[in-house]
């Protein structure tokens, strides 16, 4: 899946490729794919299993930065091996979502994602929904170290973050008794 913000102008290349565990990830990790799109930052999203397609894996991280890819994002659950197994292969940055799909609720995933041994590292998000919009976050700040353009969008949604906690006190303090 190739996301497009415009259906009449031709999809630019990705520069960030999101890889599931299952498609069973995805209204998780849709949440990455809808920041990016806001963000203007071209990206794709796919499956690919650690343990039931390994072959899949490798081939997609083997051949990103050769596709133009510069960041990879990583959800899975369970025993969570998808992002350290595609930064085995890689040398671009690989940031990983967590998911809790498991009776363990995440911890698993979490474990297994952000316990790297020395030498791989995952960028390691939160998990669930906060850590796939973070992590599309994180991937377009590492892409805006070179785009300025990017950088102002990045900081326009900093003071968004800003007005809206701004506008939500100023509405709690409305909903307040007057002493
Ligand atoms: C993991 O197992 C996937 O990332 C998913 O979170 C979980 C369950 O996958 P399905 O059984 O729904 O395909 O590998």
């Amino acid at each position: 899946m190739q996301a497009s913000t415009q259906s009449d102008q031709p999809a630019q290349a990705a520069v960030v490729g999101i890889v599931m565990g299952s498609d069973s990830d995805l209204p998780v990790m849709q949440e990455a794919l809808e920041i990016l799109n806001h963000f203007g930052v071209p990206a794709e999203i796919t499956v690919a299993s650690a343990h039931r397609s390994p072959q899949r894996v490798s081939e997609y991280s083997r051949s990103a930065r050769r596709r133009g890819l510069k960041v990879l994002i990583a959800g899975a659950g369970g025993a969570a091996h998808l992002a350290g197994v595609l930064a085995a292969e890689t040398s671009l940055p690989v940031i990983g979502v967590p998911i809790a799909s498991s009776p363990l609720t995440g911890w698993d995933a979490l474990l297994s994602t952000v316990q790297m041994p020395a030498g791989v590292p995952v960028a390691t998000m939160a998990v669930g929904r906060s850590g796939a919009r973070n992590a599309a976050i994180l991937a377009a700040q590492i892409l805006a170290v070179s785009d300025s353009k990017l950088q102002e969008i990045l900081e326009r949604y900093k003071e968004e973050l800003a007005e809206k906690v701004a506008d939500k006190a100023a509405s709690l303090q409305k909903k307040l008794p007057t002493p």
